[in-house]
């Protein structure tokens, strides 16, 4: 990689973070961005640089949310395996890369080169998965479908060279499919012993901060095993399309109970949302149902409180 292409995705990585930022900006009053718009134009206004940022910010905030299709920026997520319903398979896929051939370098994020998420359409269903690459490019997990019905997958990486991507493929069960309706909004989840608490609210097209606390049998977790680079990972859908959100943990020196992610939710709505924890050497996953508000003018950090 040359270093302009490397300069380039630092640029990227910095719009990415400033994206929340620049959420808050589109929602508040018109006049602020008046002002924001004189500055620029205002002979103190910032570097050129820091225009530049600012610009590339505003195209990546409006762009389609990821997982949405299959096919990004010249990269095409290409299952090959067919899948049995309830029979575990050895599933494999590739990636298709602007040459046409499958990529076979990948940049480690999140501790992986490629996470990949199946979830059935209803989001009654969530798998978190790490694939094996083979020095060809194909990937291979044991995958099993355990419901008649349609899902959807999500490969979510980084290939050497190019930026960032999720893209979405339909996987499907054949069978007599009896979808269940999303579970209603809650703050609370239960998986085996423990009890996963939500505080915070998605706001449409802000970043949100949510912070779950985990406790096992009533006591607070407060040993937390790493996963992913972090105490947990959080992986945000929209009901109705899937799309799939941006998070990003926040890094703590604390093995729990709590646990904060920056959450942005494209728009308002219903989204589910699965977090995985590890503990006692198991992964679980804890699921929510929960709803972005549209902004109502205020900064996050207003007066009054929401209370549900
Ligand atoms: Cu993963």
């Amino acid at each position: 990689m040359n270093t302009a292409m490397k300069l380039g995705s630092y640029a990227l990585g910095l719009a990415v973070l400033f994206g929340g930022a620049l959420g808050v900006g589109k929602v508040v009053a018109p006049e602020a961005r008046t002002s924001a718009a004189e500055a620029r134009t205002s002979p103190h206004a910032a570097p050129p640089e820091q225009q530049h940022q600012q610009h590339q910010t505003a195209d990546t905030a409006a762009d389609t949310p990821g997982g949405l299709q299959v096919s990004q920026d010249g990269y095409t997520l290409n299952p090959i395996t067919s899948i049995t319903t309830g029979v575990p398979t050895d599933f494999r896929f590739t990636v298709i890369g602007p040459d046409g051939r499958p990529v076979t370098d990948y940049k480690v994020e999140h501790d992986k080169k490629l996470h990949f998420i199946v979830v059935s359409r209803d989001l009654t269903s969530f798998q978190h998965l790490h694939p094996e690459l083979a020095p060809d490019g194909t990937w291979s997990v044991k995958l099993t479908l355990p419901k008649a019905g349609p899902y959807r997958a999500f490969a979510d990486f980084a290939p050497v060279g190019g930026q960032k991507l999720t893209l979405g493929a339909d996987l499907q069960a054949a069978g007599d499919y009896r979808p269940e309706p999303l579970p209603h909004v809650s703050r609370t989840a239960i998986i085996d012993d423990y009890t996963v608490n939500l505080a915070g609210d998605l706001v449409a097209g802000r970043s949100s901060k949510l912070t779950l606390t985990v406790s096992k049998n009533g006591e607070p977790v407060t040993d937390l095993e790493p996963y992913l680079g972090a105490y947990g990972h959080l992986v945000a859908l929209r009901a109705g399309d899937l799309a799939y959100l941006h998070v990003h943990p926040e890094e703590s020196e604390q093995a729990g109970p709590e646990i904060t992610f920056y959450a942005e939710a494209p728009s308002r709505g219903d989204f589910r949302l699965f977090l995985d924890f590890k503990h006692e050497g198991k992964v679980r996953t804890a699921s929510f149902t929960a709803t972005a508000t549209l902004a109502d003018g205020h900064a996050p950090s207003a007066t009054h409180n929401h209370s549900h």
